[in-house]
């Protein structure tokens, strides 16, 4: 093998490299993650595609428990609602269906979350 062609080989394996972490990344599931930190959703207010996975955290500092409640959303779509947390867990949802999401806390009524899948 000529010098020539092991640094010729060498590139092309080096390219290769550089490239295969971004072909991984856009094969994954897209997820958002969103606080549940007392006394607030962060961020309030989102825009995401059809298929993103919400992931709803709650801060481990929180003292007060929260749930998440879907108040109002697309046509279809069922309503749904978290388990009553108070910190440190996760609990997520996946918003296929277009269209605006209005999310609130049950327990306090200026806890209110807007997701727009687009
Ligand atoms: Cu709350």
């Amino acid at each position: 093998m000529s010098r020539r062609l092991i640094v010729l080989l060498a590139a092309v394996a080096l390219a290769a490299l550089a490239v295969a972490p971004a072909q991984g990344a856009k094969k994954k599931p897209r997820s958002k993650t969103v606080g549940v930190i007392d006394y607030a959703f962060t961020p309030a207010k989102m825009t995401v595609r059809p298929g993103t996975k919400i992931v709803w955290k709650w801060s481990k500092a929180n003292s007060a428990p929260h749930d998440v409640k879907l108040a109002k959303g697309p046509k279809g779509v069922k309503k749904f609602t978290s388990p009553v947390y108070t910190a440190s867990i996760s609990w997520s949802r996946t918003l296929k269906v277009k269209g605006t999401y209005r999310l609130l806390c049950t327990y306090h009524a200026n806890m209110r979350q807007t997701i727009v899948v687009k």
